[in-house]
């Protein structure tokens, strides 16, 4: 089946990281050969190189998977007169990662083929309200077409759940990756582990504040970007160093030991959605930094994940993760450190049997072939 998923990236990794573990997961489902052939669309080559490895690592991947990478520019179609019975260039679905709107003269091409299914893959959130509107269809757009619907990730079975992607890598590979061999030989046997990858604002220069005054020794792991010009700033205005302390500047991995990294730590500290969704696939304690959204729709958005992740969780575990992610002092959720990672361990199993007959990736495919049988 031919697919063209659409990304258009806003800023930073997490548009196009979303969109890349998505066609990969896409493209090695039965592979090989796999009976998908995908075309991702999108403008940020460089950035797919960032996190496949470095240069050149994007296209060699996507050469193994049979997946085509072109630009915004290349998918238009060559002739707008094309007859609708050209199948040239005529893709079978469509998916709009995080409903990014669709080329104009795109839309018109596809709307010649009303069988063709436009799925808007749309933000994760908890809130309640996003069950009633998964797989829900939309009107007719402008431009025509007329078999569009919303898919929204979820933890829940009414949603279209998350992407879950090889976890025997995360957990058990026992090899450090060439990409960390040099940060790996700094840190010290038995420390705990931080690993920072967050936005440059506020909590985060609380967070560090608290760490600090933290008696125990640890190991901060750093992640390049805006996380180490962070912590660099906090560095200059702390009047002393804590000699038990060390920080520890990675350098940006692959995707493959992201992920890696996520399950090697104590407490990741994790920022937009996709490093979200991986730290609780790690199965370790994490302090979500979520993405700033105007109107403060971010803190509603924290809040139902909260409520969710925390349903079942005894007062005292429920109190310290609350805390710690709402920026509180450290003193209020430190010392339940243990409890939050049995917790973590317990979410991440009730993540596997939530995905036990498959995760976004097939709910997805499935739900594509549902709506090409559906005239
Ligand atoms: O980079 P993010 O902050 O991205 C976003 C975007 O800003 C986006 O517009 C917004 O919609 C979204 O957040 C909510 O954070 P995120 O989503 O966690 O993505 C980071 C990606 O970068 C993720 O795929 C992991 C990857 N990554 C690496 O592969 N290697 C690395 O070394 C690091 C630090 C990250």
């Amino acid at each position: 089946m031919k697919i063209d998923v659409f990304c258009h990236k806003v800023d930073n990794y997490g548009d196009i990281g979303f969109a890349w573990r998505l066609v990969k997961s896409i493209a090695s489902l039965s592979n090989p050969p796999s009976p998908y052939f995908i075309r991702l669309i999108c403008n940020e080559q460089k950035l797919l190189d960032d996190l496949s490895g470095g240069p050149g690592q994007a296209s060699a991947i996507a050469k193994i998977l049979n997946i085509e990478i072109v630009t915004w520019q290349e998918c238009l179609p060559s002739d707008d007169d094309l007859p609708s019975n050209s199948n040239s260039d005529i893709p079978e679905a469509v998916i709009a990662c995080f409903s990014c709107t669709l080329p104009t003269r795109y839309e018109k091409h596809i709307a010649k083929h009303p069988n063709i299914p436009v799925i808007n893959l749309e933000y994760l959130s908890s809130e309640p309200w996003t069950a009633s509107h998964h797989k829900i269809s939309s009107l007719p757009t402008q431009n025509g077409i007329s078999k569009k619907s919303y898919f929204f990730p979820g933890f829940t079975e009414q949603t279209g759940k998350l992407i879950q992607g090889d976890l025997t890598h995360m957990h058990n590979s026992p090899k450090i990756p060439i990409a960390l061999e040099s940060a790996w030989q700094n840190l010290r046997p038995g420390i705990k582990r931080v690993l920072i990858f967050s936005y440059n604002q506020v909590p985060l220069a609380s967070l560090l504040d608290g760490l600090y005054t933290l008696k125990e020794p640890l190991d901060l792991l750093i992640c390049s970007g805006q996380a180490q010009a962070a912590v660099h700033n906090w560095a200059e205005l702390s009047p002393s160093k804590n000699e038990a302390h060390q920080y520890i500047n990675l350098p940006f991995v692959s995707q493959n030991d992201f992920d890696w990294l996520l399950a090697q730590s104590d407490l990741n500290v994790v920022r937009g959605e996709d490093s979200f969704v991986r730290a609780q696939w790690a199965g370790k304690p994490f302090i979500w930094h979520i993405y700033p959204q105007e109107d403060l729709v971010h803190i509603d958005k924290l809040n139902a994940f909260l409520n969710l992740y925390t349903a079942n969780s005894s007062h005292s575990v429920t109190g310290a993760v609350q805390n710690a992610m709402h920026g509180e002092k450290i003193s209020l959720w430190w010392k339940n450190l243990d409890e939050m990672t049995t917790h973590a361990q317990e979410w991440l199993n009730f993540l596997k049997i939530l995905h036990k007959n498959g995760d976004l990736v097939t709910e997805l495919l499935e739900f594509i072939q549902e709506q090409q049988k559906t005239s």
